[in-house]
């Protein structure tokens, strides 16, 4: 079976249709605090349709091929913009390089899975990570001889290690790239992703790397145009509010995913002191199977599975650490016995 083309979307510009539209109703100051609220005042993006029958293609495809033991991993990374201006010259952002969900990626493709990376546009992705986001030019990995370009002989073998893993995912149609830029683009595809998933029930396994705003401006109190620098207040200051993104994870658990999908979310905090606690109270509150608890400061060399019954610290040691092994090579396996465990027990 020939793996099906796949197109490509750009995310990262704003949707002129959405810039000009004022047809939205003016909601009554509207609590965005539930979910159902934020999709019936937001209007998803226009290319939704398409991602939606890529994603429905790609589940098929491998349904087809092995209806039994097909496994999927939604993997989402990198982090979510919020828009500030309809016509948008500045937005809010945040620090994810989508470096966790890139390299995990890769490890999940390793071991078999394939992968829907649903990932914020011009982040990380796997395996042109490893030169994509370097200090080098990408023209340093070349050289030129007889007036033809070549691979530069000091990073050819590397590069072949990478190339070989990369051609193997993509013609065996194993890896799925589906971009977001904004707040919005992502929730929509996200809900729309988890719903195709169902079809895998306990095949599915979902794991949320990307670092997802808590904050934005609601569309019907975004300004039309670039805000003005007179736009300040009598102190001087320009006045921004922002509200709550609703909590995404108890509906993805309870109404998006099958009930046997294996959830995996992740819990950034910068205070050491209060990581386990907001792990677990995460897990309580959203009853789904796994917490990976990671601290910023320390995220690359240590994190914590908090589950029902346990807190399992997964670290890299001095040794590690000289040798730039990736943290993702020992968390990846331990997620897959946990979702293997869930498959046969469940
Ligand atoms: C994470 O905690 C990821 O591990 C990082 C990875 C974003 C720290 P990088 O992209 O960083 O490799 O640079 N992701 C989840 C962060 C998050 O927003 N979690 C929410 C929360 O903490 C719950 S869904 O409240």
């Amino acid at each position: 079976m020939t793996p099906p083309q796949h197109k490509n979307f750009h995310t990262s510009n704003p949707e002129t249709s959405a810039a000009i539209d004022r047809s939205l109703p003016e909601f009554a100051a509207a609590e965005v605090s539930d979910e159902d609220t934020f999709f019936k005042n937001h209007s998803p993006p226009n290319y939704l349709p398409e991602i939606e029958s890529e994603v429905e293609e790609f589940i098929k495809f491998h349904l087809n091929r092995d209806k039994e033991n097909a496994k999927i991993v939604l993997v989402t990374s990198g982090g979510t913009t919020v828009p500030l201006e309809n016509n948008t010259v500045r937005f809010i952002d945040n620090f994810s390089a989508g470096t966790r969900g890139a390299t995990s990626a890769e490890y999940f493709l390793e071991s078999g899975y394939s992968v829907i990376f649903l990932h914020r546009e011009f982040s990380l992705l796997p395996y042109s990570r490893h030169f994509s986001h370097s200090t080098n030019c990408f023209l340093d990995y070349m050289i030129e001889k007889d007036n033809k370009i070549e691979i530069n002989p000091k990073f050819s073998n590397e590069m072949l290690k990478v190339y070989k893993k990369y051609h193997k995912a993509e013609s065996e149609n194993n890896l799925l790239l589906i971009p977001f830029t904004t707040v919005n683009q992502y929730l929509y595809t996200l809900k729309s992703i988890c719903e195709k998933l169902q079809i895998l029930q306990k095949n599915a396994l979902f794991y949320l790397a990307a670092a997802v705003s808590d904050f934005f401006i609601p569309q019907y109190r975004l300004p039309q145009h670039k805000i003005q620098s007179s736009n300040i207040n009598h102190d001087g200051e320009l006045v921004i509010r922002l509200n709550q993104v609703p909590k995404f994870l108890s509906r993805l658990v309870d109404n998006w995913t099958n009930t046997r999908a294996y959830i995996v979310s992740f819990k950034l905090e910068t205070d050491e002191g209060i990581l386990i606690k907001k792990s677990k109270s995460a897990l309580e509150r959203y009853h789904h199977q796994l917490v990976i608890g990671n601290l910023l400061q320390t995220r690359k060399t240590e994190v914590v599975f908090v589950t029902k019954d346990n807190e399992d610290w997964v670290k890299l040691n001095d040794e590690e650490i000289a040798n730039n092994v990736e943290i993702e090579s020992l968390m990846i396996p331990q997620v897959i016995k946990l979702h293997d465990k869930w498959i046969k027990d469940i």
